[in-house]
């Protein structure tokens, strides 16, 4: 099978595999995982913030931010397609009694300009029951194809959102990939940012895991949350510790993904009934539209599977992702077959 659904499904390489074996453990609830606290510091050290906690998902890391930011009944601001929005099961309202308030970006980005949030504010006067106490921010844009948040961008919206006292989350499970993208570091992309959760398990292939990162004492809070959400660990050093080679070695290798990415969608793009903007794709998320072909999006997929490739249906999209356990010649592989199902 040629695995285009997600970054999620890459296997641990034989280093982490290894260090998995060999890591030194303790019981983290009490903070005695030697090799978990080296991965929080490290990951502190790298995106130069005060701390950080190693949560078992993104959507507990996110999950546990949105309820560090905000009370009962507050809004949170996030576009449309954001994934704390739409793929969290409404975590939002069960954890942390918010409403959220997604605001479409107009450019298509998936990057809210000021503009746009701004006009979605909602302050305390009498007649709102609700007043914005977030704003979530997502780099890369999963479900906007992958594209990149620049570090001026990011940090204009938090001096603009601090200046009204509101505090900034960053959604930046694949943000290693905008920072290859972009060539700026993952410190300059959240410089501003409150708090920021990375993924360990996505292009950068750790088996299990994410970063929470913000000052201390939010970090502080972050860890009772997680425990009572379920997430205290205890010999979590076996997963911390591949997830250490994911940070040191992984983000090496992802500009190859996104070449890969590219020759995906160029070759996607040459097909009848496909619409895909080839330059649009500059990181390992190629999303394509399939409604002129014909066919259903479910068929095609369906199709694909049975000549052993997976991809994502989203209905009238069709969402392939690359990452390290697929090589160039599978993705020609994939466009090869996804040829043959179109014509047929
Ligand atoms: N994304 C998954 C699915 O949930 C859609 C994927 O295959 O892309 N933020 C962003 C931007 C994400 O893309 C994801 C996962 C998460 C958070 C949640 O991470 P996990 O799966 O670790 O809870």
């Amino acid at each position: 099978m040629i695995d285009l659904r997600s970054d999620t499904v890459t296997k641990p390489t034989p280093a982490m595999r290894q260090a998995m074996a060999e890591a030194e453990v303790g019981d983290d609830v009490y903070g005695e995982d030697p090799t978990v606290n080296r991965l929080q510091e490290r990951a502190a050290e790298i995106f130069e913030k005060e701390a950080a906690l190693f949560v078992p998902s993104g959507s507990m890391g996110n999950q546990i931010a949105v309820k560090l930011h905000t009370n009962i009944g507050d809004e949170i601001i996030i576009e449309e397609r954001g994934h704390i929005f739409n793929y969290e099961l409404a975590g939002t309202s069960f954890i942390s009694g918010v409403m959220v308030r997604p605001v479409k970006s107009s450019d298509g980005s998936g990057h809210l300009t000021w503009k746009e949030i701004s006009g979605a504010l909602h302050s305390d006067v009498p007649y709102y029951s609700l007043m914005t106490g977030l704003i979530c921010l997502e780099n890369t844009h999963n479900f906007a194809g992958g594209s990149v948040m620049s570090a001026d961008h990011c940090e204009e919206i938090c001096d603009k959102a601090h200046a009204i006292s509101l505090p900034v989350h960053m959604d930046g499970a694949r943000i290693f990939n905008a920072a290859a993208a972009s060539g700026s570091t993952v410190a300059e992309l959240t410089r501003k940012c409150d708090t920021v959760q990375f993924c360990l398990s996505k292009g950068l292939g750790a088996p299990v895991g994410s970063i929470l990162l913000g000052s201390a004492d939010l970090i502080k809070e972050a860890r009772v949350w997680r425990k009572r959400l379920g997430g205290g660990m205890r010999q979590a050093g076996v997963i911390a510790a591949a997830g250490l080679v994911a940070l040191e070695e992984s983000p090496k290798g992802l500009l190859e993904d996104h070449a890969n990415a590219r020759r995906l969608a160029e070759g996607i793009a040459e097909l009848p009934g496909i619409s895909i903007e080839v330059e649009k794709v500059v990181t390992n998320i190629v999303i394509f539209n399939i409604a002129e072909t014909g066919k259903s999006s479910a068929e095609i997929c369906e199709a694909l599977k049975s000549d052993g490739i997976l991809a994502i249906d989203f209905g009238d999209s069709i969402r392939m992702v690359t990452h390290y356990d697929v090589s160039l010649s599978e993705v020609e592989t994939a466009v090869e077959i996804l040829d043959k199902i179109i014509a047929a």
